[in-house]
C-alpha cells in the first residue's frame, strides 16, 4: 500500500538550490563601492552585507548556494573564500562562485539578472534540485526561506515572490504588485512612476523584495524562452515576471510570515543602498534595543572572523578620556585617551588621544589621529585620519575634500585623503 508522507520543510530546503545575485555595483553607495561590489561592503561591525542572505540560507537549511558575481568581485571572492568554506562537500553542501564572462558566449558579460542565471544554467541543471531560490546579495534581513518554500509548495505555485509593505513614497524604487485574496499576483510593475497602493491603505504599497522561488524545470524553460527573445532586457522583474504573471501560477509570500523575529521585534529588512541609508542602518545598531537583533543564538550571522585581540580602552585620569559610550567596538580596536560616542567601530580601529568621534561609522583598519574631531562621518577601510582633522562641523568646507550627502553625512575614503592604498 502506498504511504502518504507529510510534507516536511526540511525536505523542501534540501531540494533547493539558492542563487545569490551579487553582481550589481550599487553605485548610490558612491565611493564605498569604488573598489568592491555592494554585497562585500562591511556592515554592523564585523559582517559584510552578503553574510545576511548567506546566513539565512544556512540557517534555513539551504546549503547548496551559488553566488553570481560580476562587478569588482575581488573583495567579495576573498571574503567568501575566507569565511564561507566551512560547508561540507561530503554532505552535498557548498558555496560555489559563478563569475561572469565564462560560459556560453565568452565575450558577453551578464546582461540582466535573468541572463546572469541563464548563463549558469548547465551548472544549475547538474545540481538536480526541485526548487531554485533567487536572492539579492545586497539586503540586510533575517528570513526563514523554509517558510516561503512551504508556502510555495502549498500554493502549487510555479513561482513565488516575497513581498513587504513599504511607504508609498518609497515604492518607485521597487517592483510593486497587487494580489487577490488567495495571494495570487494579479499586477506587477517594475519601478512604476505612479505606484499602486494596497487596498484600504493609500499610504502603503506592496513591494517585491527581489526574492523568488521557482520550480526548477519551470525556471529553465522560462530562461530559455527569454534568452531567445530579442526584445527582452533579460531581467527577472522587467521581463520574466510580466510574462509569467498572467500565464502561470505566481504567488506573493508575505515577509511577515517568514521573517526571523522574536515576539515584539519588528520585521527588519533594509536596502542599505545609499550612504545615508548605510549610515542610518549602522547607527541604529547603537540604540539600546536595535530593530536588528544580532544576539539571537537561534539565527547566527556567520562571517569571516580575523584572529584579533579584544577591544582595549586606555583611560586618561586627567582628561577623563579613553571611553566609548552607546557604541559598538569590534575586536582589535584601541581607544586611547579619546572619546567615542554613538558610533560603530569595525575591527582594528585606533582612536588616539584627545580625538572625539561621535555619530560615526569607522570601517576596519581606520586610524584616527590625535585631537581629530569627527561627527556624522563614514570612514572607509584603511583611512589614516591626520592629527587634528575636523569633519562634520562645516559642511561647505568638508564638501571640498569629501563626499557630503544630502542628510549631511560625510564619507571619507583613502583616495580623498590622498592615500593611495586601496583597502578592499
Ligand atoms: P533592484 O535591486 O534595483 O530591484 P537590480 O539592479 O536588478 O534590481 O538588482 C537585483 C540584484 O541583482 C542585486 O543584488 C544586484 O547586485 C544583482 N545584479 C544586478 N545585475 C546583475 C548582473 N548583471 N549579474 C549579477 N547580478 C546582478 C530588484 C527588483 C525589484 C525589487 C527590488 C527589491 O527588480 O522588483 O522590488 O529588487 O530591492
Ligand atoms: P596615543 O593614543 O596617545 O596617540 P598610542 O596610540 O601610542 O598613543 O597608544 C596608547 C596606548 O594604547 C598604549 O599605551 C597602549 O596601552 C595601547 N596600545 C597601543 N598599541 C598597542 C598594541 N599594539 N598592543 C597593545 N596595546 C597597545
Amino acid at each position: 500500500m502506498e504511504k502518504e508522507y507529510p510534507r516536511f520543510v526540511s525536505l523542501l530546503t534540501k531540494n533547493t538550490v539558492a542563487l545569490i545575485l551579487a553582481g550589481g555595483r550599487g553605485s548610490r553607495l558612491k565611493n564605498l563601492t569604488e573598489w568592491r561590489a555592494k554585497p562585500a561592503v562591511p556592515f554592523a561591525g564585523k559582517f559584510r552585507i552578503i553574510d545576511f542572505p548567506l546566513s539565512n540560507c544556512v540557517n534555513s537549511g539551504i546549503r547548496r548556494i551559488g553566488v553570481i558575481t560580476q562587478y569588482k568581485a575581488h573583495s567579495l571572492l576573498q571574503h567568501l573564500h575566507r569565511g564561507w568554506s566551512f560547508l561540507r562537500g561530503e554532505f552535498n553542501e557548498f558555496v560555489e562562485l559563478m563569475p561572469a564572462q565564462q560560459r556560453i558566449d565568452e565575450t558577453m558579460w551578464y546582461r540582466g539578472t535573468a541572463d546572469a542565471v541563464f548563463q549558469n544554467m548547465d551548472i544549475l541543471r547538474n545540481y538536480d534540485s526541485t526548487y531554485v531560490l533567487i536572492l539579492a546579495g545586497d539586503h540586510v534581513y533575517k528570513m526563514d526561506y523554509g517558510e516561503m518554500l512551504a508556502f510555495h509548495a502549498a500554493s502549487a505555485a510555479d513561482m513565488t515572490v516575497a513581498c513587504i509593505e513599504v511607504p508609498i513614497e518609497d515604492a518607485r524604487e521597487f517592483g510593486v504588485m497587487s494580489v487577490d485574496e488567495g495571494h495570487r499576483v494579479v499586477a506587477f510593475n517594475e519601478k512604476p512612476e505612479h505606484p499602486q497602493s494596497t487596498p484600504g491603505n493609500p499610504d502603503m504599497a506592496l513591494a517585491s523584495m527581489g526574492i523568488y522561488v521557482f520550480n526548477a524545470e519551470f525556471l529553465y524553460e522560462q530562461l530559455a524562452r527569454d534568452a531567445d527573445d530579442p526584445n527582452s532586457s533579460h531581467d527577472f522583474a522587467k521581463d520574466i515576471i510580466p510574462h509569467i504573471m498572467s500565464r502561470y501560477r505566481m504567488f506573493a509570500h508575505s515577509f511577515s510570515d517568514s521573517c526571523v523575529a522574536a515576539p515584539g521585534e519588528s520585521a527588519y529588512w533594509r536596502d542599505v543602498g545609499t550612504v545615508d541609508a548605510y549610515w542610518e542602518a549602522n547607527m541604529e545598531l547603537t540604540k539600546v534595543t536595535p530593530d536588528l537583533n544580532l544576539y539571537d543564538k537561534t539565527w547566527p550571522i556567520w562571517t569571516y572572523q580575523a584572529q584579533l585581540p579584544p577591544a582595549k580602552f586606555v583611560f586618561d585620569d586627567e582628561t577623563r578620556r579613553g571611553v566609548a559610550v552607546d557604541s559598538l567596538v569590534s575586536g582589535g580596536c584601541i581607544i586611547s585617551g579619546a572619546t567615542v560616542s554613538r558610533s560603530l567601530l569595525f575591527s582594528n580601529v585606533y582612536v588616539h588621544s584627545f580625538a572625539e568621534v561621535s555619530d560615526s561609522v569607522l570601517l576596519p583598519d581606520v586610524n584616527i589621529g590625535r585631537g581629530a574631531r569627527l561627527r556624522r562621518v563614514v570612514v572607509d577601510k584603511g583611512c589614516k585620519i591626520p592629527d587634528g582633522l575636523v569633519v562634520g562641523e562645516n559642511p561647505e568646507e568638508d564638501a571640498k575634500r569629501f563626499h557630503v550627502t544630502k542628510n549631511g553625512i560625510t564619507l571619507i575614503t583613502p583616495e580623498m585623503l590622498g592615500q593611495k592604498l586601496h583597502h578592499l
